[in-house]
């Protein structure tokens, strides 16, 4: 009986020691507990081909948070390249964690709007920041008309710009400035028609045929 009660206790301490040693098999630090908040400065850039825009990503440590961290883009995005240092951010529990991120404008990119999700993750959670990469054209831009559709829908470009409208359907369409600066007419199918912007202004568009086919061109400095 003795003895049972000693067995009593040093096996209740032995549960104990159990339950700690059974945890030692998967590292505290990498267990599920809490979550993170990820914020960041701005993340909208207008960037020349070639150029960077770089941001700050600040991910703080919620209900005992203690992971590594990584950096992506949620969906690939045609001529921009997303880097972050350190690529891999260790989140100190109940701390917080400053990554530099950058976006870089391929040289070969086509100018246009693009949306961009930068994605944070765990192999336990998933967060997500939005932004927009705006790639600025300059000399020549084509704008292509396809399926009543211009693309790019909205373009910056540089004062001086020449921008031609490319007709890859087969129907008629025109490229008409909402406030009467310029009308190309009819842009017969296979056919392109061209304009000089060189001066500083946002302007609106459309479609004569298909009022709900526009777009818009920013001429910068
Ligand atoms: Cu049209």
């Amino acid at each position: 009986m003795l003895v049972g009660i000693v067995g009593f206790v040093i096996t209740a301490g032995a549960i104990i020691f159990t339950l700690a040693t059974s945890q030692q098999s998967v590292p505290v630090n990498s267990l599920p507990v809490g979550d993170f908040h990820a914020t960041s400065t701005e993340t909208n850039h207008v960037l020349s081909p070639g150029e960077s825009g770089t941001f700050k990503i600040r991910i703080q440590s919620l209900g005992g948070f203690d992971a590594d961290v990584r950096f992506g883009l949620n969906y690939p995005v045609s001529g921009v390249r997303f880097e972050v240092t350190p690529s891999i951010a260790k989140v100190p529990k109940d701390g917080e964690v400053v990554v530099d991120a950058t976006l870089k404008a391929l040289k070969d990119a086509k100018p246009g709007n693009r949306n961009i999700t930068f994605k944070i993750v765990t192999p336990t959670f998933f967060h997500t920041i939005n932004g927009t990469v705006n790639i600025i054209g300059a000399g020549k831009v084509v704008i292509e008309i396809g399926n009543i559709q211009f693309t790019p829908k909205n373009v910056t470009v540089k004062k001086g710009t020449v921008i031609t409208w490319s007709n890859l359907d087969s129907i008629i369409h025109t490229s008409t400035s909402d406030r009467g600066v310029w009308d190309s007419g009819d842009i017969f199918a296979q056919k392109s028609w061209s304009r000089m912007f060189d001066e500083i202004g946002i302007y609106e568009y459309h479609c004569k045929p298909h009022p709900f086919q526009t777009g818009s061109i920013t001429v910068i400095g």
